[in-house]
């Protein structure tokens, strides 16, 4: 017989039939299966499901026999781990692959902002080229300096790849790091010493609003900002009002603080990028990520150790 599985948002089709080959898979976001799931709480022991969605404390309860939540992602900051750990249930993340993907993601936005990217192929496709309509110049790249709020791997490669810019890389980051770039001792310093502020944060309870109205006045009129980590690490009143009074250039966002359900002043907001939270969403990785979430739920049920969870202290395997 097979074991169910609660699967929370979609995954690439070539993981979903996996899954299902494996697993009888109760999809959450799908209203017509609504009772089934009723009906198979109790025997549901693993969770998988995105990053960005993880699974709400109240869940723990609805599944008494849960023991594993396979993250498709790095992110853990919509699953109570602290929970998680009191109730032994292991939770899976995908760890270095999707690194590169959100770094990239995190230069295109910057490019795309200093450059006018959304505006020009507008501007061509509407036929206002040919009607020699004045496009406004961009800000030059080369020579800038960039400030990464959080050096973990997603930073250091979005550093690499800023530097091989033309740019001048220094950061913040809770710890030290053995690296040749200018750390600052605060992300307001990193902020006044940044043309561009490119936020590769972990969402934590203590990194949670540490973009607020202070840094953001900090990186000042000609600033720009791109977040690439999560929605709740910028104070969004914050940024919408700087947005609007000009007291930064611009910003280029992957990640919103209600998405998919974005703040509708954002639409309007001058001088912004934004994107629907694509940072690691490439086919190649997406499908190394969904492997890591099978091979995790696949350990699990063969009672071993989830080769990537992030409560390792576990005492049961
Ligand atoms: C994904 C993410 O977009 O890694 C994360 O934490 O948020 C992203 O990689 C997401 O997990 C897919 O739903």
């Amino acid at each position: 017989m097979k074991h169910h599985i609660l699967l929370v948002e979609p995954m690439m089709k070539v993981i979903e039939d996996r899954l299902d080959e494996a697993y009888t898979v109760h999809r959450l976001y799908n209203p017509e299966e609504k009772q089934a799931i009723e009906a198979a709480l109790p025997s549901i022991r693993a969770v998988a499901t995105g990053g960005a969605t993880g699974l709400p404390r109240e869940w723990f309860d609805r599944l008494p026999a849960l023991g594993v939540i396979a993250v498709n992602g790095v992110g853990t900051d919509k699953v109570d781990l602290e929970l998680a750990r009191a109730r032994n249930v292991h939770v899976t993340t995908t760890p270095d692959v999707l690194t590169e993907d959100v770094a990239d993601m995190g230069i295109a936005l910057m490019l795309a902002l200093l450059r006018h990217i959304p505006q020009g192929d507008r501007m061509v496709r509407e036929g206002r080229w040919a009607k020699r309509e004045p496009f406004p110049l961009g800000t030059k790249v080369h020579g800038k300096r960039i400030g990464v709020l959080g050096l973990g791997q997603i930073g250091q490669a979005l550093a690499r790849r800023a530097e091989a810019f033309g740019m001048a890389v220094r950061y913040w980051n809770r710890s030290l790091l053995d690296t040749a770039w200018v750390r600052h001792a605060s992300p307001v310093e990193l902020a006044e010493d940044s043309d561009v502020l490119a936020v590769c944060v972990a969402a934590n309870a203590a990194t949670q609003g540490i973009v607020n109205a202070e840094v953001l006045a900090a990186l000042g009129p000609t600033g720009f900002l791109v977040n690439v980590a999560r929605g709740s690490v910028v104070d969004e009143d914050a940024l919408l009002a700087a947005l609007k009074g000009g007291s930064i250039a611009g910003a280029g966002l992957d990640v919103f603080v209600d998405e998919p359900t974005i703040r509708e002043e954002f639409f309007t907001a001058p001088n912004t990028v934004l994107m629907p939270h694509q940072g690691s969403a490439t086919v190649e990785t997406r499908v190394t990520m969904g492997e890591i979430v099978l091979a995790n739920i696949a350990a699990y049920f063969a009672g071993e150790k989830p080769p990537t969870s992030v409560n390792s202290q576990m005492d049961k395997p």
